[in-house]
C-alpha cells in the first residue's frame, strides 16, 4: 500500500497508525502547492480532491479522508486494538471523536495556516479552538488516552492536529492534560518512527 503524505500534515495520523499496527507502507510525498508527487506524477490523478492523506491499496483502489483511512488500517490488524470492533457502541464513540477532531479541531486550524487569513478571522478561529479543546481537556482528565487506557486511532489524530498549535501560535498552557497527552504520544516508538520518516 502507498500513503500519499506531506510532512507534518494530517497525513501523519494514518502514518502513525500504520507504524502502531506494524503495517508497512510505501510513502509518496506530495507537494500540495503544485499538486504533484515529488518523485513524479500528478497527485490530482490519484486524489482529485487535491489533499492528503490518500491511501492506495495494493489493487490500485484509492481511499481518502483521514478518519476513514485510519479505521481501515486499524481493521487490517484487529489484534492491535487500535479501534474497537466495528458495530460495537465503543466503535461509534471512536467515530464520534474522529468526527469531532476532523470538523471541530482540524478544520479550525486550516485557515490559520493561510497567510492571507484576516486578523479578525484568526482571532475568531483561535477562540473557537480554545472552546473546542476545553472538552478534550475534560475528557483527558484521569485518562491516558481519549477513549480510556488504550491507544486508538483517535489519539493519533488528536496528537497530529494538536502538534500544529505552536506553528499557528495557539497557546496550550491552559490545557495541562492535553500537554501531558502530547508528551506521552510523542514518546511512543511508532510516533517517533513516523515523524522521523517524514523529516527526510
Ligand atoms: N477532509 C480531509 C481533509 C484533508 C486536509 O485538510 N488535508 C490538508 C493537509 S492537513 C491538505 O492536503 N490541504 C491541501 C489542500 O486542501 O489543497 C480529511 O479529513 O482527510
Amino acid at each position: 500500500m502507498k500513503l500519499f503524505y506531506t510532512s507534518g500534515a494530517c497525513s501523519l495520523s494514518p502514518h502513525i497508525v500504520a507504524h502502531e499496527a506494524g503495517i508497512e507502507l510505501r510513502l509518496q510525498k506530495v507537494d500540495l502547492k503544485t499538486k504533484t508527487i515529488t518523485t513524479e506524477g500528478d497527485f490530482l490523478a490519484i486524489n482529485p480532491k487535491g489533499y492528503v492523506p490518500a491511501l492506495q491499496l495494493d489493487d490500485g483502489e484509492i481511499l481518502t479522508e483521514g478518519p476513514t483511512i485510519v479505521q481501515y488500517l486499524a481493521d487490517l490488524k484487529p489484534e492491535k486494538g487500535l479501534a474497537p470492533r466495528a458495530g460495537t457502541l465503543a466503535r461509534y464513540h471512536l467515530q464520534e471523536w474522529l468526527g469531532y477532531i476532523n470538523s471541530e479541531l482540524h478544520k479550525t486550524y486550516s485557515p490559520l495556516f493561510r497567510p492571507n487569513t484576516p486578523a479578525e478571522t484568526r482571532a475568531d478561529r483561535l477562540a473557537y479552538l480554545s472552546k473546542r479543546y476545553d472538552l478534550v481537556e475534560k475528557q483527558l482528565a484521569g485518562r491516558s488516552f481519549l477513549l480510556g487506557d488504550h491507544f486508538t486511532v483517535a489519539d493519533a489524530y488528536l496528537f497530529t492536529v494538536t502538534n500544529w498549535a505552536g506553528t499557528v501560535k495557539f497557546d496550550l498552557s491552559p490545557f495541562p492534560n492535553l500537554r501531558g497527552f502530547q508528551e506521552r504520544i510523542a514518546a511512543r516508538p511508532a510516533v517517533k518512527a513516523a515523524m522521523t520518516a517524514e523529516a527526510h
